[in-house]
């Protein structure tokens, strides 16, 4: 994806996002493509899969459905009850198909963003963290030391943001996708043992 492709992209977020989601999308390429300098990632691939991550966000439940019933993307029974967690995989599909992204580390990085998974490639790490941590977040716990982490450890960033993300999501009850707790046991094991289950 060339610069002039990137700007394509750029307007067509303009015109399919709310302008809040439209920041977001903004505030995330640019904070991945900052993560990708910093750690010898491709620039232009950080930005092209941080500028259209969410590019399903703003799609109805019944789109998202419709998207992956059609496509054959598999959807969990967890994704069933939340279909908005559907936008990261539709997301992906569209990227390939409406945006002509053909890059597969860049399909992959928008199809995992939001739970992640174990064994992420750098890249799907640098936007599942420049998601979370992009400066217009602002409610989460330990946004600070994600932020200060993510520049000297990313590894530990992703555990950081599983783990306050597990919390917030059992504190209120929303269900929980299956490869969101495997994504936070594969990142604690790596890097603090697997002493506890
Ligand atoms: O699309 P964004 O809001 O920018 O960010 P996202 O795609 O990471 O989605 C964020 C929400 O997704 C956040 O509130 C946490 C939630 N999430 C992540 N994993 C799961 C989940 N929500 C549920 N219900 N279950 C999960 O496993
Ligand atoms: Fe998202
Ligand atoms: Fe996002």
């Amino acid at each position: 994806m060339k610069p002039s492709e990137l700007s394509k992209l750029r307007k067509e977020m303009s015109k399919i996002q709310d302008s809040k989601r439209y920041e977001h999308t903004l505030a995330v390429a640019y904070t991945a493509a900052n993560l990708a300098a910093c750690y010898g990632e491709n620039v232009n691939h950080a930005m092209t899969a941080g500028m259209l991550h969410d590019c399903a966000k703003c799609l109805p439940e019944e789109k998202l459905l419709s998207i992956c019933e059609k496509r054959h993307i598999q959807i969990s029974r967890e994704e069933y009850k939340k279909p908005s967690l559907l936008h990261a995989k539709a997301g992906s599909y569209l990227a390939g198909k409406k945006y002509h992204v053909s890059d597969q580390d860049i399909l992959n990085a928008i199809h995992n963003h939001t739970t992640g998974r174990p064994g992420m490639s750098l890249l799907e790490k640098i936007i599942f963290v420049a998601d979370y941590m992009e400066p217009g977040r602002r409610q989460a716990p330990r946004l600070e030391q994600i932020r200060r982490t993510a520049f000297v450890d990313l590894d530990r960033a992703v555990l950081l943001i599983l783990e306050d993300t597990l919390n917030y999501l059992q504190d209120s009850g929303s269900v929980i996708e299956k490869t969101t707790r495997d994504t936070y046991q594969y990142y604690r094991e790596m890097l603090d043992g697997n002493s506890e289950s």
